[in-house]
């Protein structure tokens, strides 16, 4: 079996608003997108699908404090019960520079304290959807643990800005985090992440920044020009026990391929000799060329080159999907890589 591809329909009641140019518009990441990935791994034929196993609370407590992750469980009641006029629920206040924050009571003042951005909101389907999206990434860790080479979760909402106790980027549980933290406790010795996603993974930065055990590698475009702007530059290293068990390669806009993987040598230079045992994939494809919100020049030709340079690094594996915003190609673009990660 090439890979392992685990999915479900819980993303589908997740479709959220957010601040897009001043406007409270239909988020970018809607049901389509996961609709895309599931037509293009059934159309190729030849990725082995399987469901999620129930989602362990323990898990996402490791990666998350238990107050965030009480406070994302009620917050949409909370917000209907208050009866506010929007359809979802969202902050608009933020600490500032300096403030030490204390958590306020008040659930504007919770929805500021535990999110960063206001690309991002919590409807009706939200907590469903993050736990169904978190379900398939600890699943597909379970199954590389169990002897697996390489696994898929097709995760929607994405995972990788999600902070430990903080949403925004479309992320709300860190299912990236998940995996690895999975992987640890099934066994691994280190675990490297990699991000190839254009964002950089301000949340799984976090997590980990301060851990030896779990590594966190990413190429993404710099934070200066590009969301989530205040993370993902190149001296961020880590700190603590976790000091130099952190790297980032931020690019400028516009990047094209051959620059890309340039930086993808740097990425597997550094994560070769590091002692990591299992390796997790943040796979986002919106380096693509046309992707809508993203600015790298990767042609579609990019992507089965990609798997196949990752694979050579000889670790079991699972890749769990970040962003990718052009419909129309994205599921393609997925495929590509684990046809490439595959057949490598
Ligand atoms: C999530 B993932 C303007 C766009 C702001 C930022 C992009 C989040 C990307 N409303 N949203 O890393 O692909
Ligand atoms: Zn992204």
């Amino acid at each position: 079996m090439e890979m392992l591809v685990v999915r479900s329909d819980a993303h589908r009641h997740h479709h959220c608003l957010e601040l897009d140019g001043g406007a409270l518009v239909d988020s970018w990441d809607t049901p389509v997108r996961a609709e895309s990935v599931d037509r293009a791994v059934d159309a190729f034929g030849r990725f082995e699908c399987i469901g999620p196993d129930p989602l362990d609370r323990g898990l996402i407590e490791a990666v998350h404090t238990s107050d965030y992750v009480v406070f994302l469980e009620e917050a949409y009641d909370r917000w209907v019960g208050a009866g506010h006029a929007g359809p979802c629920a969202m902050g608009f206040g933020w600490p500032g520079r300096g403030a030490k924050p204390r958590r306020p009571h008040d659930l504007l003042g919770q929805l500021g304290y535990h999110s960063f951005a206001a690309d991002c909101s919590i409807g009706p389907g939200t907590w469903a959807a993050a736990v169904g999206s978190a379900a398939l990434a600890q699943t597909a860790a379970d199954r590389v643990a169990d002897g697996v080479r390489s696994a898929f979760a097709r995760c929607r909402p994405p995972g990788h800005h999600a902070m430990r106790d903080q949403f925004g980027g479309y992320c709300y549980l860190n299912n990236a985090a998940v995996a690895a933290q999975r992987l640890r406790r099934r066994g691994a010795g280190r675990v490297a992440i990699l991000d190839v996603d254009y964002h950089h993974g301000n949340g799984t930065q976090d997590i980990f920044y301060d851990r030896d055990d779990i590594l966190y590698c990413s190429i993404h475009c710099d934070p200066l020009a590009e969301f989530p702007f205040f993370f993902g530059h190149a001296e961020e290293t880590g700190t603590g026990e976790g000091t130099g068990r952190n790297f980032n390669l931020p690019l400028p806009r516009g990047t094209t391929t051959d620059a890309w993987f340039e930086a993808l040598e740097h990425a597997l230079e550094w994560i070769e000799p590091s002692g990591c045992d299992h390796l997790v994939v943040s796979l986002g494809v919106d380096t693509f060329e046309a992707d809508p919100i993203s600015h790298f020049r990767l042609g579609c030709d990019a992507f089965a080159p990609m798997g196949e340079r990752i694979a050579q690094l000889g670790l079991p594996t699972v890749f769990v999907l970040e962003g990718g915003y052009a419909s129309d190609e994205l599921g393609d673009n997925v495929v590509s890589v684990l046809h490439g990660f595959g057949s490598a």
